[in-house]
């Protein structure tokens, strides 16, 4: 199993398209960086090969320089290909089992659930965190499930032997409000800090 320090998803930023961040892919995240985002993972609808790694390298670059992981959502190749720190998978990607057999013992591997039923299935032997949520209602991921409230996730969370992030339509008063409830190890943003007019301060005020 890989050696996921738990603390590093204290907040876990996930990337919203290039296009759709108010000041572009890698101003973003080096200014959500700089206001204290321990991790990232790159998300991205982007099918061209080469754009794809014209967004990404630079941004593993500078994350490995600040000593911030990178996950890359989905993609075994792309993160093999240039040295990620791991992938992210959800319920309608490939298997879990398939996924750690792929990128072997030493890679972080998140897997995301929506409810309970989901969170029961996890197989907590190949899988290093969970991603649990919407929480609350997200425009950001148009297919997401429904969301499930914070009482309902604070419930599923617990049930869960192995660190969660909370995800899905967070913003710095409701961070404030699931880390209250001690069940998150973390919580994971988009749009919160992507479309941020001030990516530094919103990563701060997410702490
Ligand atoms: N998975 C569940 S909700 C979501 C993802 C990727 C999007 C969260 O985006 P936002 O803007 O933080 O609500």
């Amino acid at each position: 199993m890989s050696k996921l320090d738990p603390k590093t998803l204290y907040l876990y930023l996930v990337t919203d398209e290039a296009a759709r961040c108010r000041h572009g892919l890698l101003s973003t995240v080096k200014e959500a960086v700089a206001g204290g985002v321990t991790m990232v993972q790159y998300r991205s609808a982007q099918t061209d090969k080469a754009a794809v790694l014209a967004e990404v390298l630079p941004l593993r670059d500078y994350l490995r320089s600040k000593n911030v992981p990178l996950i890359i959502n989905n993609d075994v190749e792309l993160a093999a290909e240039i040295g990620a720190d791991g992938i992210h998978i959800g319920q309608s990607d490939m298997p879990v089992t398939e996924a750690r057999e792929l990128i072997g013992p030493d890679m972080i591997l998140g897997f995301s659930v929506s409810n309970q039923e989901e969170m029961d299935a996890v197989p907590v032997e190949l899988v290093d965190y969970v991603g649990c949520g919407p929480v609350y209602p997200t425009a950001t991921k148009p297919d997401a499930a429904a969301d499930m409230g914070l009482q309902s996730w604070a419930a599923v969370a617990a049930s869960c032997p192995l660190p969660v992030v909370a995800i899905g339509g967070i913003d710095a008063g409701r961070a404030r409000d699931i880390r209250a409830t001690g069940a998150a190890a973390g919580v994971a943003v988009v749009s919160a800090i992507c479309a941020a007019e001030n990516p530094r301060q919103a990563a701060r005020e997410l702490l």
